[in-house]
């Protein structure tokens, strides 16, 4: 284990969690006026927490609220206590603007490096990573979290995928970090170049930043004859690092509890929901300086199990995100998760895992349009594939298709960095 605290008994663990949230609700009261009105309108007083379970009784947080107080509004300490500024990657309207002081930095490259640590990471290694770095958490959290491991760190960033090739292959590189839809696409690109990539020495690629299916996952590992971690965060939050699999069990992220509380929700009512039922993620910060974040609703649906873990971590696991709570498609006053539109078309082998839907309205009608990808050495003639797609996506989606495109492979946009987008609703 990187720290001791990753096998601390539960009940030592909560006491730990109480005391850190007493603190954390009295500084965010006595330092962001935002805190202070909204726990004193939800009638809750510093002094009422007994017990982490009395984080129940606090308000909650909510993605509207970091655009409201845009740019500082939430910040809890002077400006001369502050490190570094970073944002979500949210890319409509303001950003999501977050701080952190000295403290923050070192809780981050703290918990990056046992999160790395815990995907099999090792300080002998080497790690490229290939997360955008700027703003965005990714590229900067996975970059100090390396060094604080004491592996060495790459630092390609996001894009220029010719490079990253190069230096995968002439740096005999163990272990990348990358989002899921950019691991595929360097294996693509690797094809085309004439590179086997599952030669190379790389054994691990820790992926997070977007959701992915189960199959998609599959896809990577056999793409790249690697295993492929699960890594969750969120800017609001820290950055990447909240939670993330062991390399032992690969069942489920281990929070990292010591410094994020989580809690799972009725994402309609708010009401808390038990163990294994899934419901919209709620984090509350436990040492957060800079930016106390109390009960923060993610919009990611999981759920959480307190079940032992092979590895002997005692921390609380949550699945895999198997979407956003706005992420639910309504057509035509069905449900429709973009997820699994990807299941049906992973499960096709003429497929490429690369497509879109588009929705639109014409009148009062919703329409939903779908477009995916023939593989270039596809079997199945263009009019055969058709009927394949079309009769699967049926059988699953309980919604028909208006309109399915079956278009070459490589003509849907690649995105060389950052998080792929899936789902464009015009309406
Ligand atoms: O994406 C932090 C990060 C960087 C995580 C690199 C992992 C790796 P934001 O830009 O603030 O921060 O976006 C946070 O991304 O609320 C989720 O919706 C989504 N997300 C992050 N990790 C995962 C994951 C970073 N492993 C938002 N699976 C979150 C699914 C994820 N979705």
């Amino acid at each position: 284990m990187y720290h001791d605290i990753e096998t601390t008994p539960r009940d030592e663990l909560e006491a730990l969690q109480t005391e850190r949230l007493q603190e954390t609700v009295r500084h965010a009261y006595d330092s962001v006026d935002f805190y202070r009105d909204r726990l004193d309108a939800a009638g809750v007083s510093p002094d009422d927490i007994d017990s982490i379970d009395d984080v129940t009784s606090l308000p909650f947080t909510r993605k509207e609220h970091f655009k409201n107080q845009y740019p500082d509004g939430l910040f809890a300490v002077p400006n001369e206590d502050l490190r570094r500024i970073q944002a979500s990657s949210g890319t409509t309207g303001k950003q999501k603007l977050v701080a952190y002081t000295e403290s923050d930095l070192q809780v981050w490259k703290d918990v990056m490096a046992r999160s790395l640590a815990a995907a099999g990471v090792d300080p002998a290694d080497t790690f490229q990573n290939a997360y955008g770095y700027g703003l965005f958490t990714g590229g900067l959290g996975f970059h100090d979290g390396v060094e604080e491991l004491g592996a060495t760190v790459v630092p390609t960033g996001g894009g220029n995928t010719a490079r990253q090739l190069e230096m995968l292959e002439d740096l005999g590189v163990d272990a990348i970090g990358c989002t899921p839809s950019y691991c595929l696409y360097l294996a693509e690109a690797a094809e085309e170049r004439g590179l086997d990539i599952r030669d190379l020495p790389l054994s691990t690629v820790v992926i997070g930043a977007e959701p992915f299916t189960d199959p998609m996952r599959e896809e990577i590992e056999a793409a790249l004859d690697v295993t492929a971690i699960d890594i969750y965060g969120l800017s609001e939050l820290i950055g990447p690092g909240v939670s993330i699999e062991c390399a032992e069990a690969q069942d489920g992220m281990h929070v990292w509890e010591d410094h994020f509380y989580p809690e799972i929700v009725d994402p309609d009512t708010g009401e808390p929901l038990p163990d294994g039922e899934r419901g919209e993620l709620v984090l509350t910060s436990l040492t957060k300086e800079a930016l106390p974040v109390l009960r923060y609703r993610t919009g990611d649906v999981t759920s959480l199990t307190r079940e032992t873990c092979d590895c002997g971590r005692t921390a609380v696991r949550m699945d895999n995100i198997s979407g956003r709570v706005d992420d639910l498609l309504i057509v035509r006053g069905v449900n429709v998760y973009a997820s699994s539109v990807e299941e049906v078309m992973i499960d096709i082998e003429d497929v490429a895992p690369h497509y879109r839907i588009d929705l639109y309205r014409d009148g009062s009608l919703d329409t939903m349009e779908i477009t995916v990808e023939r593989h270039a050495d596809a079997d199945l003639s263009q009019e055969a594939l058709r009927e394949l797609i079309e009769d699967r996506l049926n059988d699953v989606l309980n919604v028909t298709v208006d309109e399915l495109n079956v278009v070459p492979y490589g003509a849907i946009e690649r995105h060389e960095t950052g998080k792929v987008k899936r789902v464009f609703d015009h309406r």
